[in-house]
């Protein structure tokens, strides 16, 4: 007896959680590409909160480490060609994005 209201309950609640997921975020997710050893943007504003997803489209691997204004790097580990890796600029601030293996590799990234 007790069954059905319950389970009118549970599909309440994935129903609500769903609209959560799905509900517009204002942080934005950014795209960059890594190919012929270059970043696919050298200079980009971000608001905080907002995030880079890395992707490798290069043959060899690359090693992303993002350096903060307090001059804190963040290694964000060997990535294989064709993986991703993101980071969440989470502070106001002028960060470095370096690849560690190719010193060429620079992108600077400021959060406003
Ligand atoms: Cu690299």
């Amino acid at each position: 007896m007790g069954h059905q209201p319950n389970r009118a309950k549970l599909a309440k609640a994935l129903a609500i959680g769903a609209l959560c997921v799905a509900a517009p975020a204002f942080a934005a997710e950014i795209a960059i590409s890594q190919a012929n050893q270059t970043f696919s943007s050298t200079a980009l504003n971000l608001h905080t909160g907002d995030r880079i997803s890395f992707r490798n489209d290069d043959s060899v691997t690359h090693n992303i480490t993002v350096k903060t204004a307090e001059g804190e790097a963040v290694d964000l580990g060997l990535q294989k060609p064709g993986g991703a890796v993101s980071y969440q600029f989470a502070s106001k601030g002028s960060y470095r994005v370096v690849c560690s293996i190719h010193p060429r590799m620079k992108m600077v990234v400021i959060v406003q």
